[in-house]
């Protein structure tokens, strides 16, 4: 860790900084190596420096194409300074160890931006020098490497702290910019070739450095092309992992669903309770938990069995034989399960056209991760919202306390609204949801549409009274007006659970004590657009 540095390769197109950067390394006696460009500046300043053809015995060649790909280069940026036989071998080669390497890369995106022609980038795609700067990351145990001309100060700050080394930590931070370099460097080539041979994925190229996942048939509609791209290197369980068992091919929406299906369902822990999520457009159309996937089926598609036809569902335990048996009664188009019995499957294989995916495992609804979303010419990026209500402390704002039942159809509702896009309302009752409000623009539509569903529920089953009727109802942001409030409670919820926070909060308490509604607060505001 504190062996001090003692040669350095610099190899840069951008010489901003470079000679008092050098000049401050030659000065702790540590050995310059460069390549043409960066020699002569070096050499012009002054500074004692050892031209690369001298290392690798070779001349520069075909324009500066070859001039660093060389075992003497890349032996002595590889070599673990512990390993006996990498020792042996860079003393019988008559090569020396590289400690510190210095290089930024032909300038290709800068090329790309001043729109030069074509062969002019083909010219500015740099190969020694990503071969270089992965090679000395690699061996981040031993080398330093510097891709960023910000980063120069760092170093020489560090190189006097440390007695003339470079720190472990900050070999690895360095190396983690490297990569994260020549990833953004490569996907930048790529996405211009992209375009350049007009492939029409050229935006998504853009999004996820080209991790194709499947060519879809349209988009979101016919005219509109489509894709679906897994993020690289993350195997997060869900949509992205899920194998296809049966069924013909997916579509866009069918893959937005089911992932919107997938994350809603996985809310639910399978130790507790059999959940299931029925969805339509992006939204859940019912809900519902109980001691069996049957039960809890029946229970999602009774909220809104007109809207849950075509739709997707998910499960969070192995679908089994009773389950798969209802489910496939109404035409649905995707089920997704973190398993299935083979009784199961050959159930779901008498529908020619059902989908079923496995996905192994649930997500995480903790887990970290990230929302991608494109704006036009540009991209949003935000973290997932990992927040669960059972972690959040419920505060009791009303003067009457929600009773145990009322608490645990508040958790569930509001487990639910996380998934129901803005603005939500969810009505719940008995663990399975009996109206939901969704997409609305302003929060008492979405309160009106989620009892009226709940008093149509009612018809349906010939009830005399709305299925609201001493229900919970969870919305995913503060009521900013006592009005929503009044309409659930009218709807016949008896308890209310929502972020709290408006300005007339207030109002809003006093409106549901004056209901008599028990009312919790949870801090935490799910929207959902
Ligand atoms: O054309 S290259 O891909 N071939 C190489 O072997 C090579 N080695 C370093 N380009 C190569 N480089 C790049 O040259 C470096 O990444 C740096 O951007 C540039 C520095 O050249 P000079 O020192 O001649 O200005």
């Amino acid at each position: 860790d504190t062996t001090p540095v003692t040669r350095a390769l610099l190899s840069v197109s951008d010489k901003t900084g470079l000679v008092d950067f050098a000049r401050s390394l030659s000065e702790r006696g540590i050995a310059l190596v460069s390549t043409g460009g960066t020699h002569k500046a070096l050499a012009e300043a002054g500074l004692p420096v050892t031209e690369v053809s001298e290392l690798t015995r070779f001349p520069e060649m075909m324009d500066g194409r070859v001039k660093t790909l060389h075992p003497a280069v890349h032996g002595g940026l590889l070599a673990i300074r512990d390993n006996p036989e990498h020792q042996a071998a860079l003393a019988a080669h008559g090569l020396q160890a590289i400690d510190l390497l210095v290089v930024n890369l032909y300038p290709f995106e800068a090329t790309l931006e001043a729109g030069r022609p074509f062969d002019e980038c083909i010219e500015n795609i740099d190969v020694g020098g990503p071969a270089m700067i992965r090679a000395a990351a690699k061996n981040h145990a031993d080398v330093a490497v510097v891709v960023d001309v910000a980063d120069y100060a760092t170093v020489l700050a560090e190189l006097q702290t440390h007695d003339g080394a470079i720190g472990s930590e900050m070999r690895r931070r360095l190396a983690q910019k490297a990569f994260s370099r020549t990833a953004s460097y490569d996907a930048a080539i790529a996405n211009w070739f992209a375009g350049e041979i007009g492939k029409e994925d050229a935006p998504a190229f853009r999004a996820f450095g080209g991790n194709l996942g499947q060519s879809l048939r349209y988009g979101e509609n016919p005219h509109q092309s489509a894709a679906f791209y897994r993020s690289p290197g993350i195997a997060r369980p869900g949509i992205a992992t899920a194998r296809q068992i049966r069924g013909k091919a997916l579509s866009y929406n069918n893959l937005n669903d089911t992932d919107a299906a997938y994350e809603c369902v996985a809310e639910f822990d399978p130790a507790c309770s059999a959940a299931v999520a029925i969805i339509k457009h992006a939204n859940p159309c019912g809900v519902a938990e109980a001691s069996s996937l049957l039960e809890a089926y029946e229970q999602a598609l009774a909220c809104d069995p007109t809207s849950a036809f075509g739709g997707i569902v998910a499960l969070n335990r192995t679908l089994d034989v009773e389950a798969a048996k209802k489910i496939v009664e109404i035409f649905t188009e995707v089920i997704i399960a973190p398993d299935a019995s083979d009784e199961a499957m050959a159930i779901v294989g008498t529908k020619k056209n059902l989908r079923l995916l496995l996905a192994g495992a649930l997500p995480d609804p903790r887990a970290a991760g990230e929302i991608v979303r494109t704006l036009a010419g540009g991209l949003l990026i935000q973290g997932r919202d990992s927040a669960v209500v059972d972690d959040m402390p419920l505060r009791v704002v009303t003067r009457r306390e929600p009773s145990e039942a009322e608490f645990a159809d508040m958790r569930f509702a509001y487990k639910v609204a996380k998934h129901v896009k803005s603005n939500a309302i969810v009505y719940a009752r008995a663990g399975a949801t009996v109206g939901i409000g969704a997409g609305q623009m302003s929060r008492v539509d979405s309160s009106r549409i989620a009892a009226w569903k709940a008093a149509e529920g009612a018809k349906r089953i010939g009830a005399a009274e709305s299925l609201a009727k001493g229900s919970v109802v969870a919305s995913d942001a503060f009521f900013p007006f006592a009005d929503g409030l009044i309409a659930a409670a009218e709807a016949g919820a008896t308890a209310v659970i929502q972020p709290g926070g408006s300005m007339r909060d207030d109002e809003v308490i006093r409106a549901a004590d004056e209901a008599g509604l028990a009312m919790v607060f949870t801090g935490t505001r799910h929207f959902r657009h």
